[in-house]
């Protein structure tokens, strides 16, 4: 790594100050977190301000036809960009953290960059990638999957929301639906640095996670058809209950995840019940479950186990069951190389580091296949995340910006000055 590099460093203030003025864009009263769901308003009003960032930092940003948002900087030689990325894009219990950390702390590479007067030899770029979450139109990851070529640009479009919407209805109606062509071509290499949002970093007093890959991730939308009738007057064995039905699945994924152990998680995130009424037997059901493991036989015997289930619990119920895949993913391995570059720059910068695999799921696994990729990770406070109350202390925030800023540095090299003469390359 040229000396030059080593001396740049991260202004770790100009970091915490551009995550708290996202964060004010959705706010959740009384906490640090915000509610920016993918293509709402407040999803809007979170892009044209990290937009603005980008333009000021005289950035070429590009939006594609799914509204990913690409902000690059020229560098000596033309080219695939060094990227690195996130998204702003949050679960209705947003934290100030999860994936906005990846995407502010790429700004603030750029400006480090900048500000140290230097041209790397490939381009630099950060970006950001719509509806990660998949919590209002899954699946999650939506935008790189689109971005990549996994999953086709009009299907996306058509994706019907938790809450009715459709995806390219949205898109349009605030404006992001723009023209560069998707898929793109792949970037030279992709790095993600991203909060833990699980326990182990701050239980270890650890401050940097050399991110190994991602479990896999298996989401069903189950929909359970009964027959409303009166709480007071029907009696049990009269009964088609759809409520019933939903708290047996909850217990049943529930006690699997139990039965198979760690690192086996079942979640039941989303019940809805109609007509949802103290004295009416309910009539329906739509229950989501979210499944993860990172042994990919054992994810699938989950699959099985939980369909078996539902097909005895329609005959006990007397109900009617069917579901849907909403998102399924088999565990990614990011490449070894990368790994090492994660770790080498964190040992380099005299910060603590181990090697973990993410229980979240990640823009950079849909990034691993195409380009060589890496994630870092820092310290999530008590491990919590998808909640307000996430919280990682800002000398870690500064680390892991510190340790991006290496990791792409040595990726997209430094450029001589005579290649920088020679290409009068701006910066
Ligand atoms: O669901 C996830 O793992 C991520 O937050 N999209
Ligand atoms: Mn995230
Ligand atoms: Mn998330």
């Amino acid at each position: 790594m040229s000396p030059v590099a080593t001396e740049i460093s991260i202004d770790g203030r100009g970091l915490s100050d551009r995550l708290a003025a996202l964060a004010s864009i959705g706010e959740i009263e009384g906490t640090d977190g915000a509610c920016r769901l993918a293509l709402t308003d407040e999803d809007r009003d979170g892009r044209d301000l990290v937009v603005a960032w980008m333009r000021d930092l005289g950035l070429e940003v590009s939006i594609d036809g799914i509204g990913n948002v690409i902000g690059a900087l020229a560098g000596a030689e033309p080219g695939p960009p060094v990227m690195c990325g996130s998204h702003i894009d949050t679960v209705r219990t947003g934290g100030r953290y999860d994936g906005n950390l990846g995407v502010l702390a790429g700004l603030q590479v750029i400006e480090a960059v900048q500000q140290a007067g230097i041209t790397t030899r490939r381009p630099l770029a950060v970006g950001f990638f719509t509806d990660e979450e998949g919590a209002r139109f899954p699946p999650d990851m939506l935008g790189s999957l689109v971005y990549t070529g996994e999953l086709p640009l009009e299907e996306a479009l058509d994706v019907v929301g938790a809450d009715g919407a459709v995806l390219g209805a949205e898109l349009d109606r605030i404006g992001y639906r723009g023209p560069a062509p998707c898929p793109s071509p792949p970037p030279h290499a992709f790095v993600e640095l991203h909060i833990e949002q699980g326990p182990i970093l701050d239980a270890e007093d650890i401050v940097i996670g050399a991110v190994t890959g991602v479990q896999g991730i298996s989401w069903t939308e189950i929909t359970v058809a009964g027959q409303s009738n009166h709480a007071g007057t029907t009696p049990m064995d009269m009964r088609h209950d759809a409520g019933w039905a939903a708290t047996r699945i909850a217990v049943f994924v529930h006690e699997l995840a139990a039965e198979f152990g760690p690192p086996q998680v079942c979640t039941v995130g989303r019940v809805e019940l109609h007509p949802n009424l103290v004295n009416v037997v309910a009539s329906d059901a739509v229950i989501t479950v979210d499944m993860r493991n990172t042994d990919d036989h054992l994810l699938t015997e989950a699959e099985e186990r939980l369909a078996a289930f539902l097909e005895e619990l329609a005959a006990e119920s007397g109900t009617g069951i069917s579901s849907r895949r909403l998102a399924r993913f088999a565990p990614v391995e990011f490449a070894p190389e990368m790994i090492d570059r994660v770790e080498r720059a964190a040992g380099a910068l005299g910060l603590s580091h181990r090697r973990l695999c993410s229980g979240a799921g990640h823009d950079a696994q849909m990034f691993a296949p195409v380009c060589p990729t890496s994630m870092i990770f820092v310290p999530s406070w008590q491990g919590i995340s998808h909640n307000p109350f996430e919280h990682t202390e800002p000398d870690h925030l500064e680390a892991g910006a510190n340790v991006l800023l290496r990791v792409m540095l040595e990726l997209a090299e430094i450029a001589e000055a005579s290649e920088v003469e020679k290409a009068g390359a701006t910066t």
